[in-house]
């Protein structure tokens, strides 16, 4: 018998827990014909402030050895021309649509939330707390527990929809952040964003992007990310959707192990097009070889350890 990979985030179901990693997916549609579609549990976009943004010089994307810096600088579309061009696309591919939205301000996070307000098909808000790349707003709100309840309580009052908190990967506060969010009420936390960090040309005597620093990710980040979805799932009730670096298979069962509801993938795609396939087939491949029938069968059972020092 195939296992079950249906997922829950709070009342969304999901097929299977696999997604894109905002910003690694464009809006959604970018990626088709070239890779399939069918492991994904749900779509998510690239961040929408409330005007199109430029974004940062280039160069934005730098590779390393231990993974990738970019520093994109939340070139968007802005949320009017995504209503208008993007979601009826993003619509016709028959999965849950999670929107990131981001602001400079408390009052831009408001305005977008409520211009999609009704929206067809969006089935949840990520609320992105947590870019390194931008002046104003950004991980310097995420990094705030009283900032983070204040921007979810206000949404929570104004949008009907579910929100995803994303949360920047600062393992020392990580508790109390995502304790203020899941107080305000979001939905999930999404655990985590980039790490800020920083490459330096040699020969040229100056720091590689155009934006000076960026943001870390691929599977340097994967370890740190895995501490944290362990440690607030231990914690708290709130559902996790895990970000940082999975690029293989054993990377997600790591995650489920340690809590999580749901995956998301981005750095790995750029280099395979075949992860999300790859990965789709080894966790329902570990699951058959153990008699395991649904998520539920391995989520958070790292947490049975006994003698926890945490
Ligand atoms: O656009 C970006 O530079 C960016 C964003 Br909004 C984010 O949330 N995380 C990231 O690594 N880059």
């Amino acid at each position: 018998m195939t296992p079950c990979l249906e997922t829950h985030i709070g009342s969304l179901r999901l097929k299977t827990p696999l997604m894109p990693a905002s910003g690694t997916f464009g809006y959604g549609d970018e990626y088709l014909g070239i890779i399939s579609y069918e492991p994904l549990g749900a779509i998510v976009t690239k961040s929408l402030s409330l005007k199109p943004k430029r974004g940062n010089p280039p160069p934005r994307i730098h590779e390393l050895p231990c993974g990738m810096l970019n520093s994109i600088g939340l070139e968007n579309v802005g949320i009017k021309r995504f209503l208008e061009e993007k979601l009826p696309r993003l619509s016709e591919l028959g999965l849950p649509v999670v929107v990131s939205i981001f602001g400079e301000s408390e009052e831009e996070f408001l305005r977008v939330g409520e211009s999609l307000k009704g929206a067809p098909s969006v089935s949840a808000l990520e609320v992105n707390l947590s870019c390194p790349n931008v002046r104003k707003g950004g991980a310097a709100f995420g990094a705030d527990p009283e900032r983070v309840f204040h921007i979810i309580d206000n949404l929570k009052e104004r949008v009907d929809l579910p929100l995803w908190a994303k949360l920047p990967p600062d393992p020392f506060h990580i508790l109390e952040i995502a304790e203020a969010a899941q107080k305000a009420g979001a939905h999930a936390l999404t655990l985590v964003n980039t790490l800020p960090a920083m490459a330096m040309d040699i020969q040229r005597g100056r720091p590689v992007l155009g934006g000076i620093t960026g943001g870390l990710s691929g599977p340097a980040l994967m370890p740190v990310a895995l501490k944290m979805v362990y440690e607030v799932t231990r914690k708290l009730k709130i559902p996790v959707v895990a970000a940082g670096g999975i690029s293989r298979w054993e990377d997600a069962m790591a995650f489920l192990l340690a809590g999580a509801s749901a995956l998301q993938i981005g750095t790995a795609l750029f280099s395979n097009p075949r992860v999300f396939s790859e990965v789709h087939e080894g966790i329902l491949r570990f699951m058959r070889e153990r008699g395991m029938t649904t998520i539920e069968d391995l989520r958070g059972k790292a947490h049975e350890v006994e003698d926890h020092p945490l």
